[in-house]
């Protein structure tokens, strides 16, 4: 049983192919003849992570999954949410998505956040969606050098450390993404036949 995951990061491909185990073979996009950057223009996650496996269901008749994830602040009204990794500017940089966040948040006491994954598999029979969410909240400074993006100022309710000064495995078993593709590889276990 095959299925495509729509990413050019083979880093995520193996580690969902590991939580998967050999029931279901995943296959990247190169591997389908897809070399086409994937349409990301719409303005939420969940349609942004749909938009993608369904570019790819329609082209390439594969099944497909594909993930979209971002950061939600509530006194920013969701922002910088489908924006996240070019917050900042272009071309993306961690550091100064971080210093416009914080230099937006100055004047708000409200510092709630969430991270948000959601994956949208798609094939024949169908699309379902799968969300994993942290709550946290953003600190005025960056603390830690671990992870990647908005880590250094995000704290996850809960914790003493930011999810930079967690290590990869603390952070890779309560993180948004870990959540959603928890939901997802049980979905799929269950669920064979719809490939
Ligand atoms: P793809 O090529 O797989 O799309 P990406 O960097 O765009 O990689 P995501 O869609 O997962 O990754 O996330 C979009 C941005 O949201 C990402 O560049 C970060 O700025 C931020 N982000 C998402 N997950 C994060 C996490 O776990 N920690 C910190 N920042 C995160």
């Amino acid at each position: 049983m095959k299925i495509c995951f729509a990413t050019n990061n083979t880093n995520k491909i193996y580690e969902v192919q590991n939580l998967l185990g050999d029931s279901v073979e995943l296959v990247s996009l190169e591997s389908i003849g897809c070399f086409e950057e994937l349409p990301e223009t719409q303005d939420t996650i969940p349609a942004n992570s749909a938009q993608k496996a369904q570019y790819v269901w329609q082209h390439f008749g594969v099944p497909c999954f594909a993930d979209d994830s971002g950061l939600e602040v509530e006194a920013l009204n969701g922002a910088p949410g489908v924006h996240s990794a070019y917050y900042g500017g272009l071309p993306r940089n961690n550091d100064n998505n971080i210093a416009l966040l914080l230099s937006n948040l100055e004047s708000h006491t409200n510092r709630n956040a969430q991270f948000r994954t959601c994956i949208t598999l798609v094939t024949k029979h169908g699309e379902w969606q799968f969300e994993g969410t942290i709550q946290g909240t953003i600190l005025s400074d960056k603390r830690g050098e671990k992870g990647f993006g908005y880590d250094p100022v995000f704290m996850p309710q809960g914790y003493d450390k930011t999810f930079a000064e967690m290590e990869i495995e603390q952070k890779n078993t309560i993180s948004h993404r870990a959540i959603a593709v928890k939901k997802f590889i049980e979905f799929l276990q269950k669920n064979l036949n719809l490939l």
